[in-house]
């Protein structure tokens, strides 16, 4: 029998302020697990530390609350040790762009398939509102003293300089779109980020609901002919103007959709196949940690005479 949406609701009380826009994602979040019919065993949650990194409590699948900025390491060795888990990781734009920044960029590079939800309220909210690595320059929210004198770090632009593979942007109250985006990231196979946009009530009393929705628009609605998929390098060549063009665009109208799809770099998974033939049906998650008593020193050991020569 198909999984429901409450089937990946736990018992735990969920602290969010009211209004916040952490509660759609994890709507979101549930729905697009319950229609991929997802066992919740076979499914792991990861977050840092932070308002939205408390989502695991909320989400009854296998998860990991970890240190703040460092669920994209924990996530990358649960997916390399078990590549048949489905990954997501649902972190905070501080706990991902400021102190997880460098793991954030490494992901990238991997290109493992793993999916990133990123909660953008551009403020630090746990922490009761510092700026966050998503303020722009000369915003002033509520929190701080004068208004922001650093710029902001654009999370869709560092995630194509870093390698994503799929790259979105979506909006907290759009339950029904951010789920289909959620969806589709699971389903890539390759790193995929989905940027939300968050309203924070309680500390971001610029960026609002109503701020967003004066300018938020989708980029498929706006232009039947927009098409984000890259299947070869001369596509690559001849869509990124434009892909680069909307990732910029903010202020008076801000994108939101897919804005990228690349469908040819192979993942970290495909990579690893390609020297450890064996890699997919006894990965590391499913080896003996020792033998006849022996600690394994490293988890790929067994596999050493079976390494191809590239
Ligand atoms: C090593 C470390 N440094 C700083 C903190 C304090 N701290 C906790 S959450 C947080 C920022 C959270 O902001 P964000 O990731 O944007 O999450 P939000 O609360 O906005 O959802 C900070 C700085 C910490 N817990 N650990
Ligand atoms: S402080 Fe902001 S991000 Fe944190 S729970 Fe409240 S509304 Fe949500
Ligand atoms: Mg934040």
């Amino acid at each position: 029998m198909a999984r429901n949406w409450s089937d990946y609701r736990t018992s735990a009380w969920v602290q969010w302020c009211p209004g916040c826009g952490n509660y759609g994602i994890l709507t979101s979040l549930q729905r697009a697990l319950a229609e991929l019919d997802l066992p919740p065993e076979k499914t792991t949650v990861v977050s840092g530390i932070g308002c939205s990194s408390r989502i695991p409590y909320y989400v009854k699948t296998s998860n990991v609350h970890t240190l703040h900025g460092r669920p994209i390491p924990v996530a990358q060795g649960i997916k390399i040790a078990n590549p048949d888990q489905t990954v997501i990781v649902s972190s905070g734009d501080g706990d991902l762009l400021g102190i997880g920044a460098g793991h954030f960029v490494a992901l990238g590079r991997r290109n493992i398939q793993i999916t990133v939800i990123l909660h953008d309220n551009a403020v630090y909210g746990l922490t009761k509102g510092q700026a966050s690595p998503t303020l722009h320059l000369w915003v002033k929210t509520k929190a701080l003293d004068t208004p922001n004198i650093q710029s902001n770090i654009n999370p869709l632009l560092l995630a194509f300089a870093s390698g994503y593979t799929f790259i979105a942007r979506a909006y907290a109250y759009h339950i029904d779109q951010l789920k289909e985006m959620i969806k589709k990231g699971i389903r890539h196979k390759g790193t995929s980020l989905i940027d939300v946009l968050q309203p924070c009530p309680t500390y971001n009393n610029i960026m609002t609901k109503d701020w967003y929705e004066k300018r938020i628009y989708y980029l498929e609605k706006d232009d039947p002919s927009w098409d984000p998929t890259i299947s070869s390098p001369e596509d690559f060549t001849k869509k990124s103007p434009k892909i680069l063009e909307k990732m910029n665009e903010w202020e008076d109208r801000i994108p939101l959709g897919i804005f990228y799809i690349n469908n040819t770099i192979e993942s970290l998974e495909t990579r690893i196949e390609k020297i450890l033939p064996g890699y997919r049906i006894n990965p590391p998650g499913k080896r003996p940690i020792e033998i006849n008593g022996k600690p394994l020193v490293h988890p790929f050991t067994e596999f050493k005479d079976r390494i191809v020569e590239t």
